[in-house]
């Protein structure tokens, strides 16, 4: 008899050619994968989130068993369940009298740590492998940013265009340049036509996943209802095609545009399904091109998309395994204010965050530039405690692991991280908001107005940041001007901005 091996698939691992698959017999291993109170709790994840996940999951494991693989499937309210990933391996090595565990290494630092005790706890050999499912892998990133002084996405991305020969025309960039950011600025209008995502009729699994979800994690953030994710790879590649048909073409265009009740404008809307596995990540960029290729898309839509997804996605993957566990806990500009509460509930006069904030409580999904010049932004402005930032943010979108999470965070959002990850703070007044937008026409706030009574509190607390911060951040050369002008103004205005920043942030 062969030895016999049980195979962990994580609740974000749902890919037929995952490494521990790969690496398996389905003649004699087993897989598990099991739904447990402890990854579904670490955060308050959104109910949204751990619906979407339970009923990828089931899916999943039926189609491993319709492929003939044997499958223990663990449900969260299993009276035997043990709650925790290492009491469900137990269960399964003990009562198939299993011989090992191979495992592909979990996405998130904490539980890789985790993992790497397991062998001792179980007294069995545990074979944890490496996540293939990226461009770039760990030791890669790692020998990449080993001699260099800083590390710039921008050229790890050139490096892993040439690597993946996407967009390029043997050494040099298709269109002669690397980046088209520069005309991926447009702002919308709201005659402008988006086409929403493909929304799925929740199946009979999936409804019994969300009353389950509904009672058990009630005391959880946003809603259930509606839900129209996809569960599956099929539909997920379903939902991408229609990304690519409809949206893909205007998506550089309008990569940075916010428009109120248009919560998804050009976006994919499938990061949720990347970061799973449901999506493959090389796949959707040889697709991308294609379209470029065959003219039906042009060239900063196709380069915008491949850049988010080999640039900044296996860029920030790359910073998280460099730096952490250290990462979690940076906080270079000594912020320290706790997480207003409307973060949570939505109840702000600022419209803009109010949209941003009550959209996330019913979809688990905002776009990057709410996510990063709006929430984000402000929490920036205000000196809130990165590690309560971070938290909210994996907590509340249904995209959400920290290795993806974290740097986007503590280094792009709150430059908690002095500067590794992005070369200056996305700090920005209500001009950005309202230049990008048009929640500022009805909004409370006077985005015109800079200071005093119903100012638009970006404006006062932007130059607030500026002043608390100065010793960090007047050194930073992309920063010169903004404090020269800052240098300009009279003590009186200086002063002006100052106290009204004071009496938003009090009030907060
Ligand atoms: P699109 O705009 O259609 O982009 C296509 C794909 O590119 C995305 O699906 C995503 O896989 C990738 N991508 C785009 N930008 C980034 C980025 N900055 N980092 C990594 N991948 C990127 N993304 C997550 O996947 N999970 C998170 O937990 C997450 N947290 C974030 C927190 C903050 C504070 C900020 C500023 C950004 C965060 N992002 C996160 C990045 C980005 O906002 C989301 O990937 C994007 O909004 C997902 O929506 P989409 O699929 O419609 O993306
Ligand atoms: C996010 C999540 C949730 C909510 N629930 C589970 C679960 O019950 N079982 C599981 O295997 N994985 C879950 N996950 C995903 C894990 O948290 C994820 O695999 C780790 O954070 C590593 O990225
Ligand atoms: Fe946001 Fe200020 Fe515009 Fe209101 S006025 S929507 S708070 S940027």
């Amino acid at each position: 008899m062969g030895r016999k091996n049980l195979v962990l698939i994580l609740g974000d691992q749902l890919s037929k050619n995952i490494s521990s698959l790969q690496l398996a017999d389905r003649k004699f291993d087993r897989v598990l994968i099991a739904e447990v109170q402890t990854e579904a709790t670490y955060v308050k994840h959104h109910k949204k989130k751990i619906a979407f996940l339970f009923s990828a999951m089931r899916h999943f494991a039926e189609e491993l068993r319709n492929s003939g693989w044997s499958v223990d499937y663990v449900k969260i309210d299993d009276p035997e369940n043990s709650g925790s990933l290492l009491g469900e391996v137990k269960r399964s090595m003990v009562r198939w009298d299993l011989d090992g565990l191979i495992a592909t290494e979990p996405g998130e630092w904490r539980l890789f740590h985790e993992m790497t005790n397991w062998q001792t706890y179980l007294d069995l050999p545990v074979q944890v492998l490496r996540d293939s499912r990226f461009l770039c892998s760990r030791e890669e990133f790692a020998d990449w940013a080993d001699w260099r002084k800083q590390l710039r996405m921008e050229y790890f991305y050139r490096d892993m265009r040439r690597k993946a020969g996407l967009l390029m025309d043997g050494e040099t960039p298709v269109g002669d340049r690397w980046n088209f950011d520069a005309e991926n600025r447009k702002a919308a209008s709201s005659d402008t036509d988006f086409s929403p995502p493909v929304k799925f009729e929740p199946d009979a699994e999936t409804r019994d996943v969300i009353a389950t979800v509904d009672t058990r994690f009630a005391d959880h953030f946003g809603e259930l209802d509606p839900f129209w994710f996809a569960v599956t790879a099929e539909q997920a590649g379903m939902a991408f095609d229609h990304f690519l048909d409809k949206s893909l073409a205007s998506f550089g265009d309008y990569q940075d545009a916010m428009l109120s009740g248009e919560r998804f404008l050009s976006h994919s809307v499938i990061s949720q399904y990347l970061n799973a596995g449901l999506l493959d990540p090389m796949t959707l960029c040889r697709k991308v091109e294609r379209e470029y290729i065959a003219g039906r898309v042009p060239l900063n839509s196709a380069e915008g998309f491949i850049r988010q997804v080999i640039g900044w996605r296996e860029f920030v993957r790359g910073i998280y395994w460099l730096k952490m566990p250290d990462y979690g806990g940076m906080n270079h500009l000594d912020a320290g204010r706790d997480l207003p509460e409307f973060y949570w509930s939505g109840t702000t006069d600022m419209k803009c965050v109010r949209e941003a904030v009550l959209q996330t409580k019913e979809e688990a999904y905002a776009h990057h530039i709410q996510r990063l010049m709006v929430t984000g932004n402000f929490a920036l402005l205000a000196g809130v405690e990165p590690r309560q930032v971070h938290e909210w943010y994996l907590a509340v979108y249904a995209d959400a692991y920290e290795w993806v999470e974290l740097p986007n965070t503590i280094g792009m959002s709150q430059f908690a991280d002095g500067g590794l990850l992005a070369s200056k703070p996305y700090a920005a007044s209500g001009n950005y908001i309202s230049k990008m937008s048009n929640y500022c026409d009805t909004c409370q706030y006077d985005v015109k107005k800079k200071f005093g009574g119903n100012a638009c509190p970006f404006n006062p607390l932007y130059w607030d940041f500026l002043s608390r911060n100065e010793s960090q951040l007047r050194k930073n050369a992309r920063l010169r001007q903004v404090y020269r002008v800052w240098d300009q103004m009279d003590d009186v205005k200086q002063a002006a901005y100052l106290e009204s920043a004071a009496s938003i942030l009090k009030a907060l």
